[in-house]
């Protein structure tokens, strides 16, 4: 646990104190709601204090879009100053324990140092991401016409290396994932063999797998478009559970809520991996057009309810092991990414809780028994209630604020970052 705190713990100890007793009475208020439904909801709570998402690194810094980076006084710069304003987020919503870095942007020269240094934030690391699609400074072969899938056997192997060695560096942080994303594909038909392309991708693929040490995962991330614009290699879920199914087991499938066409059924797709073994993790964010990489639950929450409804049920139904790497994954633009990453926490943790609140007998009986308004009613029953009590209350039970902006905000913390870290860059970039 960390020794000194990000954020003065009185601050949010005196925030606390003045809204504690409005929460007590909303909490015993919806108590007694969820009790005349046969609901405890003391069990509820201590269900979502043990939950948790990842926050990803480069959501600690403004993102930008393809057009432009708009940075922020005080924003961070590098993988350190990143995890002082994750420890903050995790310090006041108390469900983000883990960072999710990503490679070469996190690149330190001494890897154990900095699993120490988290630690000593309270914080720990999660899935290991690599990059290859994007070429670095001094980099031998260019991922311009694609990486893992490339037509040149050279530019493969050193996408090939490049995974390996963040295995490496996962290892020594103590992570047991390894996300792979390619941006590989195609702006123009007859570009590349639909066929073959997959070949080389599920090749170079393989030697990445044979790479994992025991208990590591492999997670597969597939995303329809861009920045490939006609195909690309992994598209969708069923080209993500056919390349699992071949590497083997500890290769998973990673959905992302905003890589899929407009209303596609995400939640299905969560049900059907799970049914097959092959749900290994999901990316949070929300969409409006594309992959707009929006805040959690800012656009659809309902759709983010009707995810967690799955993943609650492969939660209750393992079906021989169901072990979720949950993070968020979102571009911030224009909010400052600590207050857009409490607010994600915040919806992300209130889906998972109303689908807690699913009376899963009565909606099973109603679907065997083909009562469809019933079957329906017993969702929207769990949507209707507003949770906010139960996510305050956990955060609150373990020492996080029970209004995490308000107390974010009456810290000053990204002022006196302002004052202290060096300038971001404008260069914009899609992550
Ligand atoms: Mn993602």
């Amino acid at each position: 646990m960390a020794t000194d705190s990000p954020v003065a713990r009185d601050i949010v100890e005196r925030l606390n104190a003045g809204l504690s007793d409005a929460l007590d009475d909303d909490f015993d208020s919806l108590g007694r709601q969820l009790h005349r439904r046969g609901i405890d909801i003391e069990a509820v709570t201590s269900k979502v204090a043990g939950f948790s998402v990842a926050v990803p690194s480069w959501g600690a810094g403004r993102g930008g879009t393809r057009f432009a980076k708009f940075p922020i006084p005080g924003e961070p710069t590098n993988i350190h100053e990143k995890l002082e304003d994750c420890a903050v987020i995790q310090q006041l919503c108390r469900m983000t324990p883990r960072v999710s870095p990503h490679f070469p942007w996190d690149r330190v020269s001494d890897y154990r140092a900095l699993r120490e240094e988290a630690a000593a934030l309270g914080l720990g690391f999660d899935a290991v991401n690599s990059n290859t699609f994007q070429d670095q400074p001094g980099q031998a072969a260019s991922y311009a016409t694609g990486s893992l899938s490339s037509t040149r056997a050279e530019v493969r192997e050193q996408a090939i290396a490049h995974n390996i060695e963040c295995i490496g560096i996962g290892a020594q942080l103590g992570v047991t994932d390894l996300t792979v994303w390619v941006g590989d594909g195609t702006n123009f038909p007859g570009q590349q063999d639909l066929g073959r392309s997959l070949d080389r991708y599920i090749d170079a693929a393989s030697a990445v797998y044979a790479a994992l040490p025991d208990g590591w995962r492999m997670l597969i991330e597939h995303k329809l478009y861009e920045p490939a614009f006609y195909s690309t290699v992994i598209s969708d879920w069923g080209s993500s559970i056919l390349v699992a199914q071949e590497l083997g087991d500890k290769a998973k499938c990673l959905v992302d809520l905003g890589h899929h066409a407009p209303n596609v059924n995400i939640e299905q797709i969560v049900a059907r991996l799970h049914r097959f073994g092959k749900l290994g993790g999901f990316h949070f964010n929300d969409s409006k057009y594309g992959d707009d990489d929006l805040d959690s639950g800012s656009i659809n929450p309902h759709q983010l309810f009707l995810v967690f409804n799955e993943l609650v049920e492969a939660e209750m139904n393992p079906r021989g092991g169901f072990r979720p790497a949950y993070m968020i994954d979102q571009s911030h633009n224009v909010t400052d990414p600590i207050e857009s990453m409490l607010s994600s926490a915040e919806a992300i943790a209130g889906a998972y809780a109303k689908a807690l609140l699913v009376d899963r007998e009565e909606l099973l009986a109603a679907q065997e028994a083909n009562d469809t308004m019933m079957a329906f009613q017993a969702l929207r029953k769990a949507y209707r209630t507003d949770v906010t009590p139960i996510l305050a209350k956990a955060r609150a039970g373990a020492g996080g604020a029970i209004d995490p902006i308000a107390a974010y905000r009456a810290s000053g913390w990204r002022a006196r970052k302002a004052r202290e870290r060096q300038a971001a860059g404008t260069a914009a970039g899609i992550v």
